[in-house]
């Protein structure tokens, strides 16, 4: 089954009411391939995500940037996904490297509120990723491997995860990987799906790239074999973000 070309917009922690209007509006105006050719989610910041769910054009969905490992209660200031789930929030990111790393989010706790999100109905886009310190030591398939074997030890169905190799050097640097390097560790990732979960879940998962993906270098990535699509942050506030939605193409 060939796999559908996702692109996810990673809003972070940014806007005001009136530019995430502006940012809506341009994303209803552009002229896209058809969601049979290309799957879009943005993701805004959560007290965004209602406005955006009622204003966004219905062939886009949208995601939540993170969400709390299980059932809401007395956890002050998380949003649980029951919640997501309630609005009708689709979509969820969770593990991303900011999250890793400020909030000192471990692997297994990202595999528990893959786990969860997923049992709740929810689609994860999770993320993986390795800093310069251990790319530079060798160890970036051994690091990616261990997120990833977080999440497989505690989901079956992969049906409903993205996995999004984002090698934290990249991340808002301007830096992005190299076609070469992206498609590298997209194989070895799905190398290793084979050999760990099944070969169908291997075949059909998609892998996305994300770290300072833009306009200008999307198709060259987006032409890799293992390349199934993108999960942009900075260029995702911005009109290209329509130019990498057409790198499906
Ligand atoms: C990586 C990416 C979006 P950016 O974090 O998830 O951000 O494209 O700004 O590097």
């Amino acid at each position: 089954m060939a796999r559908k070309f996702f692109v996810g917009g990673n809003w972070k922690c940014n806007g005001t009411t009136e530019e995430v209007k502006k940012i809506v509006s341009t994303l209803n105006g552009g002229d896209v391939p058809s969601p049979d050719v290309v799957e879009v989610v943005v993701s805004p910041p959560f007290v965004f995500l209602p406005l955006v769910k009622t204003t966004l054009r219905p062939d886009f969905h949208v995601a939540a940037q993170n969400c709390w490992v299980k059932n809401g209660g007395a956890y002050t200031g998380e949003v649980s996904a029951e919640m997501l789930v309630n609005l009708d929030i689709p979509w969820v990111i969770l593990g991303h490297s900011e999250r890793r790393s400020l909030l000192k989010e471990s692997n297994d706790f990202v595999g528990d509120k893959v786990a969860y999100a997923l049992a709740k109905g929810l689609k994860v886009i999770a993320c993986v990723g390795e800093t310069l310190e251990q790319r530079e030591a060798g160890s970036t398939m051994e690091v990616v491997a261990a997120q990833t074997k977080a999440i497989a030890e505690r989901v079956t169905d992969w049906t409903n995860v993205v996995l999004a190799y984002e090698p934290v050097w990249a991340i808002g640097t301007g830096k992005v990987a190299s076609p070469a390097q992206a498609q590298e560790v997209h194989s070895e990732l799905r190398d290793w799906l084979q050999a760990n979960t099944s070969p169908e879940i291997a075949s059909t998962t998609r892998i996305i790239y994300g770290g300072s993906v833009s306009g200008g270098n999307c198709k060259e990535l987006a032409a890799k074999p293992d390349v199934d699509g993108f999960l942009v942050g900075g260029a995702s506030l911005k009109p290209e973000f329509i130019d990498i939605i057409k790198s499906a193409e």
